[in-house]
């Protein structure tokens, strides 16, 4: 079905700025942008379906490049506790932080994983997200692995919209393995990331390169695994410390590194030579109180391409609102609101490899997008969260939740 959407003013985010049009037209076509300018020069013809977009400022579809949605249980008790004093590694020590997630996620079943991440996407899409890539991670063996991104593949299938399944079962060591992180690099490689992606559960391949998780070495040999099955890879990076996962990243072309608080310069460079993109998480940030800014001089002296996500997650990130991040980048990393609508738009379907078909309002592009009744594109980093008025549109339909 052909529509004109009309009354309305469009951010397209062209090339990552607000490449404003004022007074627009769009026409869809299907699932695609088959036109889109100012309403003065719309061709002539017959628009037998027209939409009135009520003066709305129309953005690209938010694109959340970065969450670990699906978990069991969740953490507040572990919040008070880091609240009252007690340290992140004395509540790891105690058998919390990751590993309980992970007990959590093992005793959960397929259908209880997929009600309650459900729910936080819900939230999520309900703020304009209409992308969102989601992380497996808190199985750390086959079977629950696989769980999980059956349920992101479901989570896909069910809602309006476009979701992307990454492997991260090199988040943290798998209980069986204690004290043998090499061994499980080995099975990660040998067993699970083959069998993983014969199944089609897999669109990428990440890693957690930190001190307290998997070192540069034993990240390399994941990457070599995942592109011998010919899967891109990503990358969580210089979150607490700085091993240079960032430049190693971009060695393998990697789609992103994330997080980056600590990164150096030339692992900027490296970073720009590449195309990969930074991915910076305001929520982590924010919620472990890190005082290290990522360095945002050196990213853009580089030119690299910079998106913003939620990281949703139950131990350092439980965001719901990727608006709300878009605010805490402007507020903590002092991006500005254009680079932070770029860094949930354009820069993000970079960071997914979908930079060809998402994440700007162009001509073939697919037809997603927010129509917000705000009074400029800047409205949208500047409420903290809440609930903005708006009309959502996936693949040229309106879905609004
Ligand atoms: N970095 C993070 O911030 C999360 N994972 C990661 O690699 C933490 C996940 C958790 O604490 O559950
Ligand atoms: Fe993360």
């Amino acid at each position: 079905m052909k529509t004109l959407w009309q009354h309305c003013h469009v951010a397209t985010m062209a090339q990552g700025t607000y490449s404003i049009i004022e007074d627009a037209a769009i026409v869809t076509s299907g699932a695609h942008i088959e036109w889109i300018g100012p309403r003065g020069a719309l061709p002539a013809g017959h628009y037998p379906h027209v939409e009135d977009l009520a003066g709305a400022w129309v953005t690209p579809g938010l694109i959340d490049c970065h969450t670990h949605a699906v978990f069991g249980g969740n953490r507040s008790g572990e919040f008070e506790q880091r609240l009252q004093g007690v340290s992140y590694a004395e509540i790891a020590a105690q058998g919390g932080g990751i590993a309980s997630t992970v007990r959590a996620t093992r005793a959960a079943s397929e259908d209880e994983l997929f009600a309650s991440a459900r729910k936080r996407l819900h939230s999520l899409l309900r703020d304009g997200v209409t992308t969102v890539e989601i992380k497996s991670g808190y199985g750390l063996d086959l079977a629950n692995e696989r769980k999980i991104l059956r349920v992101i593949r479901r989570l896909g299938e069910q809602l309006p919209a476009t979701v992307r399944s990454t492997c991260l079962a090199a988040h943290a060591l798998a209980p069986e393995y204690a004290g043998r992180a090499d061994a499980y690099i080995e099975h990660i490689c040998a067993e699970m990331l083959p069998a993983l992606a014969a199944e089609g559960l897999v669109d990428a391949v990440d890693a957690f390169c930190e001190y307290l998780a998997f070192s540069p070495a034993q990240v390399e040999r994941v990457f070599i695994a995942a592109q011998k099955l010919g899967l891109p890879v990503k990358l969580h990076a210089e979150q607490l410390s700085s091993l240079h996962g960032s430049s190693l990243a971009a060695r393998y072309q990697a789609l992103s590194a994330d997080h980056l608080e600590f990164m150096t310069e030339a692992d900027a460079a490296a970073m720009a030579t590449s195309g990969t993109v930074a991915v910076l998480l305001p929520g982590a940030f924010y919620f472990l109180r890190e005082t290290q800014l990522p360095p945002m001089d050196a990213l853009r002296k580089h030119g690299v391409k910079i998106a913003i996500a939620s990281d949703l997650n139950p131990g350092t990130s439980p965001a719901l609102s990727l608006r709300l991040m878009l605010n805490m980048a402007c507020t903590c990393f002092r991006m500005t609101p254009e680079e932070a609508l770029a860094g949930a738009t354009l820069h993000a379907a970079k960071a997914l490899g979908l930079e060809h078909s998402h994440g700007s309002l162009e001509v073939g592009k697919v037809a997603d997008f927010v129509a917000w009744q705000i009074d400029r594109p800047a409205d949208l980093a500047y409420w903290l969260g809440g609930d903005l008025e708006k009309r959502v549109v996936r693949h040229g339909a309106d879905v609004t939740l």
